[in-house]
């Protein structure tokens, strides 16, 4: 099982730069609806996160005893790095290198540290597999959401047969 996460954890870059790859400049800035982000700020997020959403929160679970875990305000963050305003090329090349980074650090880790629990700020407890289980999670989600930007492009598009969509 924890196999099939690596493989996820392994995947999703080179899915979301192909994805990515196939639009337009001008389509990786534009929002899909007001408040909700462009491809380029869901980057900049997958970017931002890989260390302090993940790697470093489960480096203090297997480090530490029931270490504490802050919450992240990701909107936060979006508005003061300015997400918006980041090279899409220059994200995917950060973070496709820390993921590399961080898949060779979790592979090494042993079935009693990924046992071992932290208590996250808002949720409570949480052990270092779930948090790997999360990542995945985490990346398809996104995966998905940049998918769902560029399908709402069409919509204005697609005539009468709008009547047959909602969008979410
Ligand atoms: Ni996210």
């Amino acid at each position: 099982m924890l196999k099939d996460v690596f493989t996820i954890l392994a995947s999703t870059p080179a899915k979301i730069r192909h994805e990515v790859a196939a639009m337009s400049p001008r389509a990786i800035r534009t929002r899909p609806a007001p408040g909700k982000w462009a491809v380029v700020e869901i980057l900049a997020h997958l970017e931002d996160i890989e260390q302090i959403g993940f790697r470093e929160r489960i480096r203090d679970i297997v480090e530490q005893d029931r270490p504490t875990l802050p919450a992240i305000d990701q909107e936060g963050r979006a508005r003061a790095l300015r997400y918006d305003r980041k090279d899409p090329k220059r994200l995917l090349d950060s973070w496709a290198r820390q993921r590399r980074a961080n898949l060779k650090w979790l592979r090494k880790l042993r079935p009693a540290q990924l046992k071992r629990q932290g208590i996250h700020e808002k949720v409570d407890e949480m052990s270092a597999e779930e948090f790997v289980h999360e990542w995945a999670f985490h990346d398809l989600g996104h995966l998905k959401q940049i998918l769902e930007v560029k399908r709402y492009a069409l919509f204005p598009r697609i005539g009468t047969m709008r009547e047959f969509y909602k969008l979410s």
